[in-house]
């Protein structure tokens, strides 16, 4: 893992956050990505790493020509992306379909698809190129079982899964890997923002139930990303000893 070039997307919190801590201690370079600076700064200056070995990038994976841009004029030493992290991804609401806002379907249409898409597109050109590279999508439980209110999210991380087989297909005949990492549930900002920062209600997803922590889940990603070049992991899907499914969980009173 030594200086190998590690993009990871939405690295302001949670996973993402978890996943550039991981990578800095195993003497990776990386580059990360969100929208929020102070909070990509503050990730910046948690970790051990040397300030040549770590770039910022202010970028909202929606904006297709902000994300080309940000690819395309990466400063010469950070151009070679060896893994991209494809974590950026959020929920919004947990309304039925039929009364669903039209605003929260496009913002989770929008990053969790279409942001996943443009960064595919504009990274793996490269890797394909240089005939070296990894990609790692976060995909979820949501994917392969659909839940009450779940509808538009379960349909963006379904289309996460099947753009991941269609993406190792496309690549097939050349080294580049490609892995789905599917988590159950994970306490990070996630249940803050698909209740539009309603705390109370985020904390109660989590009451009575030990989740998977944001570092439980980079562990199994650095994992997939340091198997021998031959080993191709095509999806794991973990999620905590309390939970059975996307709806079955086990909470203690
Ligand atoms: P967090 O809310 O803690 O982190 C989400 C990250 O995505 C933030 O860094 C946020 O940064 C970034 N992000 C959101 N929208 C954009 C955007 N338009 N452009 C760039 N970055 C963006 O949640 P998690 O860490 O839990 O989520 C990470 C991934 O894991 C998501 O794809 C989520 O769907 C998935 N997941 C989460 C699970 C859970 O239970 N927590 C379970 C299964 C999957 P910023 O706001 O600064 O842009
Ligand atoms: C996040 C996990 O079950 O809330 O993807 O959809 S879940």
């Amino acid at each position: 893992m030594q200086n190998q070039i590690v993009f990871i997307t939405g690295a302001s919190s949670g996973i993402g956050a978890a996943c550039a801590k991981i990578f800095a201690d195993a003497g990776a370079k990386l580059i990360l990505a969100a929208r929020r600076w102070e909070r990509l700064q503050e990730v910046a200056n948690s970790l051990d790493i040397p300030s040549d070995k770590i770039h910022l990038l202010p970028l909202d994976v929606c904006d297709r020509l902000a994300v080309e841009s940000a690819i395309n004029n990466l400063p010469s030493p950070w151009c070679n992306i060896d893994i991209l992290i494809n974590n950026a991804g959020l929920s919004r609401g947990l309304d039925k379909l039929y009364q669903g806002d039209f605003q929260d379907w496009e913002e989770m249409i929008d990053t969790n698809i279409k942001g996943l898409l443009y960064l595919t597109r504009y990274v793996v050109p490269g890797m394909v190129s240089r005939n070296s590279g990894h990609v790692i999508n976060i995909g979820s439980i949501a994917g392969h079982q659909t839940y009450p209110g779940g509808n538009v999210y379960c349909g963006t991380k379904a289309a996460v899964r099947a753009i991941s087989e269609g993406l190792k297909q496309d690549l097939l005949g050349t080294p580049v890997r490609v892995t789905s990492v599917d988590p159950g549930m994970v306490e990070t900002e996630f249940s803050e923002v698909r209740f539009h920062g309603d705390t109370e209600r985020a904390k109660k997803v989590y009451e009575g139930v030990k989740p998977l922590t944001p570092d439980d889940v980079a562990d199994v990603i650095f994992f997939c990303a340091t198997r021998a070049s031959h080993v191709n992991i095509n999806e794991v899907v973990l999620m905590p000893v309390d939970q059975a499914s996307a709806t079955l969980v086990n909470r203690r009173k």
